[in-house]
């Protein structure tokens, strides 16, 4: 009764862009994964949306950044299942196993802008979370993207240059987990037992995730130990679990916790009390002059 319609996305793309051709590369199922993720994060995009609508606007910024994560994703997603936003680079360690033999491995770069976009807007969900100063959020933010940065150039590049950039994403990671697992959880504990749990269960599952993305590389762009379709099951699951499902779980823990507790003055012009008070003002004032009027009309009447 249903056609069943085939993922033409490998034989419409190709593997062959910038001059060379991936010889390791993804095949169909590592697209169709790739697509199955992109499903996924939309979704949650969507119902993140849809529980913002929920709430005043004064309340929505952790549904807003969350969202915003999700949907670049997605994006970032499309396009790996489409077998586009990569180029091939040689590799430093050719392997005899069939699966990774070659010359030539397709090199996702969209991953990374995906995560340029997204690990900042992450961190902030977390950092705000915490309570942390702004010059502290902006600090933390600026070494997670020298971490993005030096990943990517890292695996485009074909010596055994890659692992001094890659050293220097370790480094920065090895701050920014310092910064979850020490200054901002203690921030948020001193703001109340329910923020500092919320914290605790959002970041102790960031910090475990976020330490599994160098060992992704390490076996993926780093050393081609892993076919690009495993590559896209490693770092799908892990995407799948600090991006919806940490948002779930952080969405869920805010619940109950007012944007003003963690020094966020968020100001709404129609829900905010200072415009409900002079709103409130006019239409009593208008309901006076009327029945004011009211009563002249109704004296005259009787007079
Ligand atoms: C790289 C390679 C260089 C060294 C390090 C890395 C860490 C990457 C991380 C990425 C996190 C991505 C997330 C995406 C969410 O969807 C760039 C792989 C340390 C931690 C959370």
């Amino acid at each position: 009764m249903f056609e069943r319609r085939n993922n033409n996305a490998l034989a419409v793309n190709g593997n062959t862009v910038n001059g060379g051709t991936a010889d390791i590369a993804i095949t169909t199922h590592g697209s169709d994964w790739y697509f199955a993720v992109c499903a996924v994060m939309t979704v949650a995009g969507f119902s993140f949306i849809f529980l913002a609508s929920r709430k005043p606007r004064s309340d929505r910024i952790f549904h807003y950044i969350t969202a915003a994560v999700v949907f670049v994703a997605a994006i970032a997603y499309w396009s790996m299942g489409s077998n586009l936003g990569f180029t091939p680079i040689a590799v430093e360690f050719p392997r005899s196993d069939p699966k990774v033999r070659g010359t030539f491995r397709e090199i996702f770069y969209v991953r990374y802008i995906d995560w340029f976009i997204t690990t900042p807007l992450l961190l902030m969900d977390l950092l705000l979370t915490a309570g942390m100063p702004w010059p502290t959020i902006l600090f933390v933010v600026l070494v997670d993207e020298i971490m993005i940065i030096t990943g990517l150039v890292g695996a485009l590049v074909r010596s055994i240059y890659k692992w001094g950039y890659f050293a220097f994403g370790c480094f920065a990671l090895l701050y920014i987990v310092y910064h979850l697992a020490w200054e901002s959880r203690r921030h948020a504990s001193r703001l109340g037992a329910d923020i500092g749990r919320v914290f605790l269960m959002t970041g102790s599952l960031t910090t475990v995730l976020w330490i599994l993305y160098p060992v992704a590389w390490g076996v993926c762009e780093g050393g081609n130990v892993i076919a690009p379709d495993s590559e896209a099951v490693f770092y799908g699951v892990l995407d799948l679990f600090a991006k919806p499902i940490f948002g779930a779980l952080l969405i869920w823990g805010h619940r109950n916790i007012e944007p003003s507790r963690l020094g966020l003055n968020i100001r709404d012009y129609e829900g905010d009390d200072v415009v409900r008070e002079k709103r409130g003002t006019v239409i009593s004032s208008i309901c006076c002059f009327s029945s004011y009027i009211l009563n002249l009309l109704l004296l005259k009447l009787y007079l």
